[in-house]
């Protein structure tokens, strides 16, 4: 072989290695976060102190975490699987999931759901949640229904049979309605104090978010603040859900003064549910935004969670729409918000160390 060519084709060789070099996606970093000891060996039972959630020693503690898309949609049960969860723990830096489980939308449980097939899924959630050592909600997914009067009976049923099975769990936070709206707090503060009473019947201690008027907003639209102006008295360890979509003007516009308002007033606030897009879960993403409210949030130790784990062609969703894997993603498998949001989890998880 001629000199020349023999050097045109080492040079062609090794461009080659680093355009697929450069080109390659970021494989799942499986033991970025591999905890020696889990987030619920290291922090224990959850409770609530003042304005803040406290682990076991008393100490602040944020979740930060990812909700499922509804475990009763084609997009949204495969991921509920172990092994996705600890994708989301070991690669994200993640220490919690939320298993959303409408109540009307798509079969909702109280709109001809298979009500057993759709609490055996949020048992398997729970187990694998449990045995990976993270933290879990359980979401009364109400949406449509705005008023959670409407199921106020089946509420009771589902987390009176939720709260007998997990009351020695140290790992299981219940959210009892996620997005009231078309109701008065008022209203909304009656449901909550049956459902509550039902679930410290059987677990006197575990953590209880309450949804908040118009979509938990905190208040009625606008600037309105009256879940801090009358909160639940009467029950230890109750929080109350805050939820913005980073491309939603109006959140953007009124929801961090309300935030503000509530926690002087005293009240435990948890972002039980965010996304990066407009708050019909589609348009275009906000990074500007998301980073300003995970900023806000991170200083204040507020939890957060973010919708949706899912590969649903919404820009909400954290995987691509072409996306078959159910676990072990690369970058590439991730949405532009999956992408976002992993990277940020992962910058936090590693500043707090908070894993022994
Ligand atoms: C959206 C889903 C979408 C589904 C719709 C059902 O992303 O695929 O078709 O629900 O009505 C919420 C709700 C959450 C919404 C989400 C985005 O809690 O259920 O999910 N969102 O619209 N509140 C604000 C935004």
């Amino acid at each position: 072989m001629k000199r020349k060519t023999m050097w045109r084709r080492i040079t062609a060789m090794l461009l080659a290695f680093a355009m697929v070099f450069m080109t390659a996606a970021v494989q799942p970093d499986v033991d970025a976060f591999a905890a020696v000891k889990t987030p619920v060996a290291t922090h224990g039972r959850l409770s609530v102190k003042g304005t803040n959630l406290v682990d076991a020693k008393g100490q602040k503690f944020q979740l930060r975490g990812v909700s499922t898309h509804g475990i009763n949609w084609d997009v949204g049960y495969p991921y509920v699987n172990k092994a996705a969860f600890k994708t989301l723990r070991d690669d994200w830096g993640a220490n919690a999931v939320r298993l959303a489980m409408y109540t009307s939308e798509y079969n909702g449980y109280c709109a001809g759901g298979d009500r057993a097939a759709l609490r055996n899924q949020i048992h398997k959630g729970v187990k694998y949640a449990t045995e990976l050592g993270m933290y879990v909600i359980i979401d009364w997914h109400i949406l449509n229904d705005g008023n959670p009067m409407t199921r106020l009976a089946q509420a009771k049923t589902f987390f009176a049979i939720m709260a007998k099975r997990y009351k020695g769990q140290k790992n299981i936070i219940y959210e009892i309605c996620n997005e009231p709206n078309g109701c008065q707090w008022s209203t909304i503060k009656s449901y909550a104090t049956q459902v509550i009473k039902v679930i410290r019947n059987y677990d006197k201690n575990a953590v209880i978010v309450v949804g908040t008027p118009t979509w938990s907003q905190l208040g009625s639209d606008g600037t309105h603040n009256e879940v801090a102006d009358s909160p639940i008295r009467g029950y230890k360890n109750i929080m109350y859900s805050l939820h913005f979509y980073a491309n939603e003007w109006s959140h953007n516009q009124y929801l961090p003064a309300k935030l503000t308002y509530a926690r002087k007033k005293g009240l435990a606030v948890m972002v039980t549910e965010f996304g990066m897009s407009a708050a019909s879960g589609g348009g275009g993403i906000s990074y500007s935004s998301t980073k300003t409210w995970l900023d806000r949030l991170d200083k204040l130790s507020v939890s957060y969670f973010c919708w949706s784990l899912s590969n649903k062609n919404e820009s909400c969703s954290l995987l691509k729409s072409s996306t078959r894997k159910t676990s072990g993603w690369t970058t590439n498998d991730l949405s532009s918000a999956g992408r976002y949001i992993r990277a940020r989890y992962r910058i936090r998880e590693k500043a707090l160390g908070s894993r022994a």
